[in-house]
C-alpha cells in the first residue's frame, strides 16, 4: 500500500557539503513540497555544521523539513532518493561528501528496521543539530 488512509508526519533531514549548498537545499525543499499527497508544513533554520564521521570533508549545511504526507515510508524513501539523484548525487563513499543527502529521521511513530530503511534514523540521538532542528519543528505538529 503506497497511500495510507491518514496522512502522517515525517521529519526529513537535508544535508549538503558540495557545490552550491544553499541552492541544493532550496531545490530539495521545492521538490519535497511538490510530492504527491504531501504538504511541506515547516522547515527549520539552516545550520552550518562540522562533518560527522571519519571522512575528511567540507562543512555541511543542514536543515530539517516537517512533512505531512500520504506517501508510505518506502514511497517517501524512493522519492528522497530520486530527489538526491536529480541534485547530481553520486554515491562514492559512505559518510563522504555529497551534493544532497535526504534522510528520513522520523515517520509518525513508525519503527522500521530493514536493511534498506531504518526509522527512526539510527543517528537520531547522535547529531546535536538534528536534535535542535527537531525541537524547533515539533511545535508545528498538529494532532487533528
Ligand atoms: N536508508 C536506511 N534508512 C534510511 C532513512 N531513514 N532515510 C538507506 C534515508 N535513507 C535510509 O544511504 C544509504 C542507504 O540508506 C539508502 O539507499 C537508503 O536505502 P546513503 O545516503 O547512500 O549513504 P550515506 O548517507 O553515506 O550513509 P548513511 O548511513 O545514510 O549516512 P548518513 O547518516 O546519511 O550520514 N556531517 C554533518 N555535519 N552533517 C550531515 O548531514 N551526513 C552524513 C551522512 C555524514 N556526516 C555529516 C552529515
Ligand atoms: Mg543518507
Amino acid at each position: 500500500m503506497t497511500e495510507p488512509t491518514h496522512p502522517e508526519w515525517a521529519f526529513v533531514a537535508l544535508g549538503s557539503n558540495l557545490g552550491d549548498r544553499a541552492r541544493h537545499l532550496a531545490d530539495a525543499r521545492a521538490a519535497l513540497a511538490t510530492l504527491p499527497g504531501t504538504e511541506l508544513v515547516a522547515v527549520s533554520q539552516i545550520e552550518e555544521t562540522e562533518p560527522v564521521g571519519a571522512v575528511s570533508q567540507p562543512d555541511y549545511l543542514n536543515q530539517m523539513a516537517l512533512l505531512r504526507t500520504r506517501l508510505a515510508p518506502h514511497a517517501l524513501l524512493d522519492a528522497c532518493l530520486r530527489i538526491e539523484r536529480s541534485a547530481g548525487r553520486v554515491r562514492r563513499i559512505r559518510w563522504g561528501p555529497r551534493t544532497l543527502d535526504l534522510d528520513i529521521v522520523r515517520y509518525g511513530d513508525a519503527m522500521i528496521a530493514e536493511p534498506g530503511l531504518a526509522i527512526p534514523h539510527p543517528a537520531i540521538n547522535d547529531r546535536p543539530f538534528w536534535q535542535r532542528e527537531l525541537a524547533e519543528l515539533t511545535p508545528h505538529v498538529r494532532h487533528d
